[in-house]
């Protein structure tokens, strides 16, 4: 019943025609984190073109495994909004302190980005940026698994008028165009646990960092030296929102 010509088209004429469609990107969001998939949802809200690229098959970074592998997460009252805006339950485990479920989380993150608009590509990595005058104007991008296999294979390039780095603690898009642009920016990287400290600074450090390109979650964080916070996400979540609210300013309509 079921003809493999079939199935085999129907994949890849449906991959072919999205990927031709984000060429030419509004914003490209590197890694689908936390503060990567609440951009992207936040972003297609507001009717911009956005996709995310995650190296890894899975998305969702470092939400899986909790706190030491124990997957739940906690929020503050700040930030459960964001998850409620998601549907994820939380569990108020003490005043202010709530708990979720990180699987739960992930699905919802990446759901809710879906169906505001977002494309997401996993297995896709950012291998290197495109700068045009003085601007990050768009992404080289290879399959995630020829990267890690450290392949020879030439990349492909699409253009955006923004780029988001989501990457986490390597701040990746940050350091690629700093090591190959001669662009004085340093990665300072981040200062020990403290999760208070941590949480106000990831949002407070949100910005952009270079023209067109702006940083989010633990890149931002490391990129200026904030200190790392630990299982507690609403810093995250929190930075995803102002790096929408940011770009979305920059980009105008
Ligand atoms: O690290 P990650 O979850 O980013 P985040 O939004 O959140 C950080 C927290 O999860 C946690 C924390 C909070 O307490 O400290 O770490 O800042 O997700 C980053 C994603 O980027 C992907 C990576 O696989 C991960 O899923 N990534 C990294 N480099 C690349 C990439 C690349 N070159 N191309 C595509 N994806």
């Amino acid at each position: 019943m079921f003809d493999e010509r079939v199935i085999t088209r129907a994949i890849v004429e449906t991959y072919l025609e999205e990927f031709r469609t984000i060429v030419d990107l509004d914003v490209a969001v590197v890694g689908s984190g936390p503060s990567g998939l609440v951009a992207a949802r936040e972003l297609a809200k507001r009717g911009y073109r956005v996709a995310v690229f995650e190296k890894r098959l899975s998305v969702g970074g470092g939400l899986w495994g909790g706190g030491m592998l124990m997957n739940r997460i906690v929020v503050q009252e700040s930030a459960r909004p964001v998850l409620e805006e998601f549907g994820v339950r939380t569990r108020e485990y003490a005043p202010g302190v709530y708990v979720a479920h990180s699987v739960e989380t992930v699905a919802a993150l990446v759901y809710g980005a879906l169906q505001a608009g977002a494309y997401v590509f996993n297995g896709v990595a950012m291998e290197d940026v495109v700068v045009r005058d003085g601007r990050v104007a768009g992404l080289v991008l290879n399959w995630g698994a020829v990267h890690a296999a450290g392949l020879h294979v030439d990349p492909l390039a699409i253009h955006s008028r923004a780029v988001l780095d989501a990457t986490g603690h390597e701040a990746e898009v940050v350091r690629k165009l700093a090591a190959k642009n001669g662009v004085s920016l340093t990665v300072s990287g981040e200062r020990s646990m403290w999760a208070d400290r941590g949480e106000e600074e990831t949002v407070a450090l949100t910005g952009e960092v270079y023209p067109g390109l702006f940083a989010s979650g633990m890149a931002a964080t490391n990129v200026y030296g904030g200190h790392r916070m630990g299982p507690i996400f609403g810093g995250m979540l929190l930075s995803g929102v102002r790096a929408a609210e940011l770009i979305a300013e920059a980009l105008g309509s």
